[in-house]
């Protein structure tokens, strides 16, 4: 048995890719999943509050929200009800659940298996060489805390992980706490999704987030997606491409696969759409290989240069240019030297498409790109974000209506956990103003990211690790090595709502402390509090809970935060936590005072639909030493890959939320009952004697070093020769450790080699 991923077959059953996302079928599973899992009414009663101005923010993607008028009965998709689902169960994991399932029986569960338990009712401690976790109260578990930290040579040895579902006010706690204990020690989930957007972007326009609103989207006359997959990830982004097409927009996909999503929607919210039988939002659908966009987008480029050199200033917006950009004569110089065939050649795409690909581009003035993992998780992803910033450069394409770049975030504040301080490097300017308004010397030296965390773990130099949310084990690469750092670790301690891998792969002693989810209404001594989150266009609205909380010894994630810093500081800090956490206004009063764009943020979070951070790229004010806007010069991908090896993405199937898994149904994409797949191209299958079906071993090398994963089932899909798709996180312990984005030091989940061998 492999507790770190059950190496187990379930009953694989292939049926047709889905031509339409979203449609009648989405309700139809929302509302099973509610039924399932919630008291119906409760479940109801969640739904109508989901994403309304005044209710809650959903729990799923960082899409945003309308800014105007919301529709009063049905603002949110699927995946948004399923989240909703997952978290109000009315499943209980009690401390005699814990007594009857041994660390063992959970280490062979599922991650399915694991989260369909249920809600966790009590903080839950487990003893060094314990079987058992067992209750404690939350004076004793803040009390092992403590302990642990203070018994540490130094607060570097310990580290503090976010998930980007934390809220902004449980955020900036956290990061004040953890900057008052010495270390600036927190690496988070961005580190693994979109840091490889905050590198390049703040390098080429000053900011480390889109330049996008919602009504850019609407008034596109062109939307390029790339790498992102939003009918499963991001479903009501379908809606912004329908509203797209129907101002006469055009959209192109670039994808190595024909994702469902991206092909036919039919909008469950306008039933005459479901009689017309949808709308087709791709105009155009480059199918690139894994990791090409550099070639595909440079070859788009030289041929959009081709034709400017014979009519100057007809295709790229010289006036934007001239005006706004520095480094046009050395990218042009490259351009030139570009060898259009090679580029051709290595995208994979046929000459064709990518000419009407050209021609599409050369006809708009407003261009939008979307793109989310797909471009983010490869070793040169820094780089291939910043040739999507040339391309929308040429064409005067930022700051401007209808214009712009749009990273697609994944959790619902991720950004928003970066904008208030989690970060392993403390910006000068929030030191300055933690330094001013807390009166304390917060840390210099940059800390851990989640990488760095890693090998910190597993060599011995960090020994405490505490999680604000999320899964650290399965979302990590390389599960083995990360396991073994866990393991060594003294303490590991984890602010969850539901069980997961991470309780199973454990430190000496581990903790479970058990939190308010967003759903849930959240009681303090001055009533009942609303937190407030970040979307993917840089608004920050409010969210109020409305469900009872799963149990009532469950504690917010902001009063467990100030619960360990008391604990912890005791006499050395100089905040009244718990008038802290007495009312939340007094943690966005702090925020205020300490962050750029959160001025007057207790008056400005109450307003009806929140209020939008600043943004200098959406002015054309670009924050970059030159003031200006740059062309980047990078080279083309390599991938040198054996002949008996293919390059590996991992992606999410319908029915996941990251490490939570909410079904076995990859619907849109056809594949039933079974998470243990690789997607791979018929051709590639007759040349390696594989059938529907087989079983394999997949390994990765890299320096020597070999990766297992074992016992998956072969999937005849529409794929590029020589790629292969798995799902994560099954396919995570393949990632090596030793490989990461140059300049942003990201895993690189979507371009791993491996090797493949049929079972007997
Ligand atoms: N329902 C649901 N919603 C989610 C999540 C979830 O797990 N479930 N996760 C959330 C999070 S944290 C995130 S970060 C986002 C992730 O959202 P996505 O980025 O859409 O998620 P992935 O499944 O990783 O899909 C990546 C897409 O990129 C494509 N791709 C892979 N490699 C390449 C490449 O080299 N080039 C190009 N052009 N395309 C490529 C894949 O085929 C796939 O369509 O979603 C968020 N929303
Ligand atoms: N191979 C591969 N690996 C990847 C990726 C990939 O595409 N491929 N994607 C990467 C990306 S983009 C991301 S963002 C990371 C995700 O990494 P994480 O954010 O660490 O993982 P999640 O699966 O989102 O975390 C789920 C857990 O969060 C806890 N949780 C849920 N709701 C709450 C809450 O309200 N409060 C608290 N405190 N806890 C809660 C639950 O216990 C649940 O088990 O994974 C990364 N890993
Ligand atoms: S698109 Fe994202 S944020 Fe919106 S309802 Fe769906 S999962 Fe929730
Ligand atoms: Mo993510």
């Amino acid at each position: 048995m492999n507790e770190l991923t059950p190496e187990r077959l379930h009953d694989l059953e292939l049926r047709e890719r889905s031509e339409h996302a979203a449609g009648l079928k989405a309700v139809k599973i929302s509302l099973q999943h509610v039924e399932e899992y919630m008291h119906f009414g409760e479940g109801m009663k969640a739904l109508l509050k989901l994403n309304q101005k005044g209710g809650f923010d959903c729990p799923g993607c960082a899409w945003p929200d309308p800014d105007g008028f919301r529709s009063p009965v049905a603002e949110y998709c699927e995946n948004g009800a399923k989240a909703i689902a997952e978290e109000a169960t009315n499943r209980r994991v009690s401390p005699e659940w814990f007594s009857k399932h041994s660390i063992g029986d959970m280490g062979a569960m599922t991650d399915f298996e694991l989260g369909k338990s249920g809600r966790i009712t009590h903080p839950m401690y487990l003893a060094p060489g314990a079987a058992h976790y067992t209750a404690v109260s939350w004076d004793e578990a803040f009390g092992i805390v403590a302990e642990e930290l203070n018994g540490l040579d130094s607060p570097d040895e310990a580290i503090f992980y976010t998930s980007g579902r934390a809220s902004n006010e449980a955020a900036f706690l956290y990061q004040l706490f953890v900057r008052q204990y010495g270390t600036n020690n927190l690496p988070d989930c961005s580190n693994m999704c979109h840091e490889s957007t905050g590198t390049a972007l703040s390098e080429t326009i000053g900011i480390g987030k889109g330049t996008t609103t919602l009504q850019d989207l609407h008034e596109a006359d062109l939307i390029i997606v790339i790498g992102q997959n939003p009918g499963t990830n991001h479903p009501r982004q379908l809606s912004a491409f329908k509203t797209c097409k129907e101002n006469g927009g055009r959209i192109i996909s670039i994808n190595p696969l024909p994702e469902t999503g991206l092909m036919k929607f039919i909008d469950p919210q306008s039933p005459l759409n479901i009689l017309q039988r949808g709308t087709s939002l791709t105009d155009l659908f480059l199918q690139v290989k894994i990791n090409e966009d550099m070639s595909l987008v440079r070859a788009i480029c030289k041929i959009l240069w081709e034709e400017e050199k014979k009519a100057p200033g007809t295709v790229f917006d010289q006036e934007f240019i001239e005006q706004h950009t520095s480094g046009y004569a050395t990218w042009t110089k490259m351009l030139e030297a570009t060898d259009l065939e090679e580029c051709l050649a290595g995208s994979g795409v046929d000459r064709e498409l990518v000419e009407e690909a050209a021609g599409l581009i050369h006809g708009s003035q407003k261009i939008v790109l979307c793109y989310a993992m797909g471009l983010t998780q490869h070793e040169n992803s820094v780089d291939v974000i910043k040739e999507m910033v040339n391309l929308l450069l040429l064409k005067g394409s930022i700051g401007k209506p209808g214009a712009g770049i749009c990273p697609v975030r994944g959790h619902s504040n991720v950004q928003g956990d970066r904008t208030v301080g989690v970060w392993e490097k403390l910006k000068p300017e929030l030191r300055d103003a933690l330094r001013a308004n807390f009166n304390f010397e917060p840390p210099k030296e940059d800390g851990f990211d989640v990488v760095n965390s890693i090998k910190a773990m597993s060599e011995g130099r960090a020994k405490v690790f505490f999680a604000l949310g999320g899964n650290f084990i399965s979302a990590t690469p390389d599960t083995s090595y990360t396991a073994k750092g866990l393991r060594q670790c003294n303490l590991t301690v984890h602010i969850s709502t539901k069980p997961n891998r991470s309780h199973v792969v454990h430190g000496k002693k581990a903790l479970i402390l058990p939190c308010l989810g967003r759903t849930e209404k959240d009681l303090r001594a001055t009533g009942e509090q609303f937190v407030s989150c970040e979307n993917s266009m840089g608004v920050v609205q409010m969210s109020k809970g409305i469900l009872d909380p799963a149990s009532p010894e469950l504690r917010s994630e902001c009063a467990i935060i100030a619960g360990v810093a008391k604990a912890t500081l005791g006499e050395r800090t100089t905040v009244d936590w718990p008038e802290m956490v007495r009312n939340y206004d007094n943690v966005r009063d702090a925020i205020a005072a300490c962050v750029p764009g959160f001025e007057r943020y207790n008056e400005r979070v109450r307003e009806p639909g929140g209020f939008y951070l600043p943004n200098g790229p959406r002015n054309r004010r670009f924050g970059t030493d030159d003031g200006k806007a740059h062309f980047s010069v990078t080279p083309l991908s390599v991938h040198e890959l054996e002949p008996d090896e293919y390059l590996m993405m991992t992606v999410r199937s319908h029915d996941q939320y990251n490490t939570t898994i909410y079904g076995m149904h990859d619907r849109y994409r056809g594949i039933h009952n079974e998470r243990r797949v690789v997607m791979m191209n018929e051709k590639d299958m007759t040349a390696a004697g594989l059938s529907s079906g087989d079983k394999v071993d997949l390994t990765s090398e890299y320096d020597g070093e070999v990766r297992h994963a074992r016992l998956f089932q072969v999937v005849p899909y529409p794929i590029p020769a020589g790629n292969i798709a798995t799902y994560f996180p099954e396919a995570n312990p393949l990632v090596p450790i030793t490989r990461t984005a140059r300049g942003s030091n990201t895993p690189i989940s979507k371009s791993v080699r491996v090797r493949m061998d049929k079972r007997e």
